[in-house]
């Protein structure tokens, strides 16, 4: 399905007074506001294929109808994301579950829905129908040497994938370890894992990155091979200028102090790649800015703070993406809802006084400093992200366009009420 242009456009037409008396009011005295809107209008979010789908708990899973039943409708449920909220313009795939047939026809696809591809992930947390080998005591870390070389193998394979539909990114996030004390080796499965990322690295094209992703724990329970920002950077810095760290909000140990993470991996050049989601217990995936708000500023605070030190591109230097997936919500609606909390929050680290946080800081003025970061916080930047979104060419209201097109109702009467996505 599909929202017509001009249906965008009434849409729009509908709630514009409303939204010029917002605007107005919020961009009354800001200082740098269009600078401000063409970085919201440039900021785009890439979408992984598995969150299309209602995701499942390993107690069950629960569809909600009309979900995507191959990637070209996987393709068409971002391209209409993205048509809404015009910052949803690239997909990120998953192989196996994603396996582009005709690499030519999917870039085609995507490319008239104005979507690019992000990073390539690679899976070698589930064993495949007719797989040689199992994943069951880990992959990369393996102690047998075949099953290090088929999940080297895979890797290379996600990045030839990747190759023929323009991506310049693999994502390699390994659920190994192990789940009792002794099980393992820590200092050999460091070692075998390095040996394979090496030879994964040798394979990537000349443009392309590779993001080390770390979770502290899941599946396994006692010891993760690559389990935090410290391990990974370690890979990462043995590897090579290409190799960095990919962060994903969900994989630390609980009260981490994220933001700090991020500032001293920009700092060392060797921050890659993102994944959103919100989480009040662990790995929780839910929507983003849905629990922690003021962590996500923060943390935003110092995307930016550190970018503009380094002078990078906020759009095109880093591998932002969403990682998430929900039992209970429409994906397409919770997806709106992520997209939508990037948005403000990137506005608010937008809205900062830099130079008044800096002056408080060199004088020790705790007091002020909280006042700077509070402000940029507690500032309602709605109107100015619908502004961004009204210039781009997409709608005011994105959810209530959705809900009023009636676009779930449509996907369950085109693709049927009891299809399953490919993904977790
Ligand atoms: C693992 O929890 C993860 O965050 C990795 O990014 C995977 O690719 C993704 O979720 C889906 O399993
Ligand atoms: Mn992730």
């Amino acid at each position: 399905m599909q929202i017509e242009k001009y249906k965008i456009e009434e849409h729009n037409q509908s709630l514009m007074k409303e939204h010029g008396r917002r605007l107005n009011f919020v961009m009354e005295g800001l200082a740098g506001a269009e600078g401000i809107l063409s970085k919201l209008v440039d900021f785009q979010v890439a979408i992984p294929s598995w969150a299309l789908g209602t995701g499942g708990t390993r107690f069950g899973r629960f569809s909600g109808g009309g979900e995507p039943r191959s990637l070209e409708e996987k393709i068409e449920d971002v391209g209409l994301l993205h048509a809404l909220n015009r910052s949803s313009g690239a997909i990120s795939l998953h192989i196996p579950w994603d396996i582009p047939g005709k690499p030519a026809a999917i870039k085609a696809l995507a490319a008239q829905f104005g979507l690019k591809f992000d990073a390539m992930n690679s899976n070698t947390f589930q064993d495949q129908p007719g797989q040689a080998h199992s994943y069951k005591f880990g992959s990369l870390q393996h102690v047998k040497k075949e099953v290090r070389k088929q999940a080297i193998d895979h890797n290379i394979e996600v990045i030839r994938y990747g190759q023929e539909l323009g991506s310049n990114s693999l994502t390699v996030w390994l659920s190994d370890g192990s789940c009792f004390p002794g099980q393992l080796n820590f200092r050999q499965a460091f070692q075998h894992t390095l040996e394979g990322l090496k030879e994964i690295y040798a394979a990537l094209p000349e443009d392309w990155k590779m993001f080390v992703e770390y979770k502290a724990f899941e599946p396994n329970f006692y010891s993760t091979t690559v389990g935090d920002w410290g391990q990974s950077l370690l890979y990462a810095s043995k590897l090579g200028p290409k190799a960095y760290t990919l962060v994903d909000l969900g994989h630390h140990l609980p009260n981490a102090n994220i933001e700090q993470i991020v500032a001293l991996l920009l700092m060392e050049g060797k921050l890659g790649g993102f994944h959103f989601n919100d989480s009040k217990y662990g790995d929780d995936d839910l929507t983003v800015g849905s629990i922690k708000p003021y962590q996500l500023f923060l943390i935003f605070n110092e995307l930016v703070e550190g970018m503009d030190a380094r002078g990078m591109n906020h759009t095109t230097d880093l591998g932002w993406m969403i990682d998430a997936s929900h039992n209970v919500k429409d994906p397409l609606e919770d997806l709106l809802q992520s997209v939508e909390a990037i948005m403000l929050t990137y506005a608010q680290a937008l809205l900062v006084d830099r130079k008044r946080l800096v002056a408080a800081q060199q004088s020790n003025d705790t007091v002020a400093s909280q006042e700077v970061l509070q402000q940029a916080f507690r500032t309602d930047v709605r109107a100015l992200v619908a502004e961004a979104r009204l210039r781009a060419g997409g709608a005011l209201d994105p959810l209530g366009l959705y809900r009023y097109e009636k676009v779930r109702e449509n996907l369950i009467k085109e693709r049927g009420a009891v299809t399953v996505a490919t993904g977790l």
